[in-house]
């Protein structure tokens, strides 16, 4: 990055020193916790993974001086961008250069298929130096191949050993530490002498669970995209003629709409867990909303906003066995890819589905019929960014408006606007917060691979207080698995977190939403994330955060 390139802000934060945990700042020693057992399925899940199955979590306390050996490690980026993921890198960089000077780090190019196809390169000082506290993850790439053939892990230990790389840390989400763990299963089953080491990234928030308190990356993105959408509702609030439909990403689960909302208060928020639970169709998500808009009409609002996340679909009941059925039947199949007309293919599917799901299919928009087809990540699932479930939405609340209209319900004027956020937010320079975070995940990756742990994620908890507070270790990957049925194979995957309906962060919602959508000036405006000034704005964490651990403190739930 040349030097004339950067931007003030750029050249500004490059000296931000990240804060580590206090126990993390000296010396270290190991503490064993509990011994864990897998999350579900701990019978398969034993079966699978004999060696790692079982492992204590670990925790790293203030300890007396030890020398370490130097350690070559290579380090990977996988998956979706998000905010942070250069500072998991420079602290782990800093920690093996503070472990031993004469430590190694090898950046595997482009994702895992950098480690299959052995591209890599050295990060040294001077690479490190100019990617400290940036959003992106061009340090080295990233990708979504997925490792699960043992003639995979063979050509990733081959250049190993080649370069004498003691550990591998893996940087993803929930599909990549399952890569991770069957990994670090297999190179310890091999004898191979290779560690493997996790940390949990994602901007969708669903990579947590009781000793993972929050993924890297959901803190800055959720806060772009609330800058963003307190100013389309300013917008909307001053120009008063346009509903603002916004989808935002989250792929599965709905925590960054939620987030989003307890940070914006929209008119109205879908929650695509709580769709499910009450066995909504999408007839009663159109329902929702017109509700909405009649209530502000009628007081002489004609605007507003509505947040919805962008895996909806999959959770109205009829689309999910829909979708379940196509992905089985795309799965693999040579003779659709093999189809290259749009006609021939909607055709192909209808033939194929079964009765109920091809009356269901058909039913669609075709546009929208058409994007549930496309194809599958490399883990087998639909590719949720791509559906736009906003504009289908406006379609069929316009629809419903004009019945309405005739019934003489409504009286008001509909124009809407689509929106969707997802790619803004994941390579923003990350917030104080993520910069913070990121770098101390990195930091204590370097330690859990000095101390010789395999099979780990990186851990950093009591994140909600300043990060002297914070306590640091790992937690065996193993223990977050359950099985799931994937391209149509029961398997073992890490368990993605969804949005609880019983926990804080959505009672809260679900207390404040009916204020919010009627004839009523209830916005808030986040503004952007701030890097310099006082702490209480700079470093502001995410309020999903702040319930959470009100909960598990079993404080008093206060919503605002
Ligand atoms: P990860 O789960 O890998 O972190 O990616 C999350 C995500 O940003 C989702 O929110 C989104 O649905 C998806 O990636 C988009 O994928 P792609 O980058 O391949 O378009």
């Amino acid at each position: 990055m040349e030097e004339n390139k950067k931007s003030p802000l750029q050249i500004a934060r490059a000296s931000y020193e990240p804060k580590l945990p206090t126990a993390l700042k000296g010396s270290v020693a190991i503490k064993e916790g509990e011994k864990t057992e897998s999350i579900e399925n701990q019978k398969e899940i034993k079966e699978l993974f004999p060696i790692t199955y079982g492992m204590p979590t670990v925790e790293f306390v203030e300890g007396s001086t030890k020398a370490y050996p130097a350690i070559n490690v290579g380090v990977i980026l996988s998956g979706g961008q998000a905010p942070g993921g250069h500072n998991v890198i420079s602290g782990l960089f800093d920690g093996l250069k503070k472990i031993n000077p004469n430590s190694h780090l090898y950046g595997f190019l482009g994702g895992p298929s950098g480690l299959i196809n052995h591209t890599y390169e050295e990060l040294t000082a001077d690479i490190i130096a100019s990617y400290r506290n940036t959003g992106g993850f061009d340090i080295i790439g990233s990708g979504r191949t997925k490792l699960e053939d043992t003639e995979q892990f063979d050509k990733a230990a081959e250049i190993c050993i080649k370069l004498g790389i003691k550990a591998i840390v893996i940087i993803g989400g929930d599909d990549s530490n399952t890569n991770a763990c069957v990994l670090a299963e297999y190179f310890a089953m091999k004898k191979y002498g290779i560690q493997v080491i996790g940390c949990p990234k994602t901007i969708d928030g669903d990579l947590k669970n009781d000793l993972i308190e929050i993924s890297f990356g959901f803190d800055t993105a959720s806060k772009v995209y609330s800058e963003l959408i307190g100013n389309i509702q300013r917008d909307a609030n001053s120009a008063k003629k346009y509903w603002h439909f916004i989808r935002l990403m989250g792929r599965s689960a709905s925590h960054i709409t939620l987030e989003c909302a307890l940070q914006t208060h929209p008119n109205v928020c879908i929650i695509s867990e709580e769709v499910a639970a009450k066995k909504q169709r999408l007839s009663d998500v159109v329902n929702v909303i017109v509700k909405s808009i009649v209530t502000r009409a009628n007081g002489g609002y004609n605007f507003g906003s509505v947040l919805v996340p962008e895996g909806l679909l999959e959770f109205i009941p009829d689309m999910k066995a829909l979708i379940a059925e196509l992905n089985d039947l795309l799965a693999d199949n040579t003779e659709f890819k093999m189809l290259k007309a749009d006609d021939e293919k909607y055709a192909y599917i209808l033939n194929k589905l079964s009765p109920d799901n091809a009356s269901v299919f058909e039913s669609l928009p075709v546009f929208i019929a058409k994007q549930l087809t496309m194809d599958r990540d490399a883990h087998g699932n639909v590719q949720v960014s791509l559906i736009e479930t906003e504009k289908m939405l406006i379609e069929m609340v316009k629809k419903r408006l004009n019945e309405l209209k005739e019934d003489g319900v409504y009286k008001g004027k509909f124009s809407a606007l689509s929106h969707f956020f997802g790619y803004e937010g994941r390579c923003a320079f990350p917030s104080n917060f993520d910069a913070d975070y990121c770098y101390s995940l990195g930091y204590n990756a370097s330690l859990l691979v000095a101390e010789g742990k395999t099979g780990y994620m990186s851990a950093i908890r009591n994140t909600y207080y300043p990060s002297e507070e914070w306590i640091a270790g790992g937690v065996p990957l193993v223990s977050m698995m359950n099985m799931e049925r994937r391209n149509g194979k029961e398997v073992p995957v890490i368990k993605k977190a969804l949005v609880d309906l019983d926990a804080a962060a959505f009672k809260c919602l679900e207390s404040l939403r009916p204020t919010w959508s009627g004839p009523n000036d209830t916005y808030a405006y986040p503004g952007p994330i701030q890097f310099f000034g006082p702490s209480e704005v700079c470093d502001r964490r995410v309020r999903t955060l702040f319930l959470e651990t009100e909960a598990r403190h079993e404080k008093e739930l206060i919503c605002k």
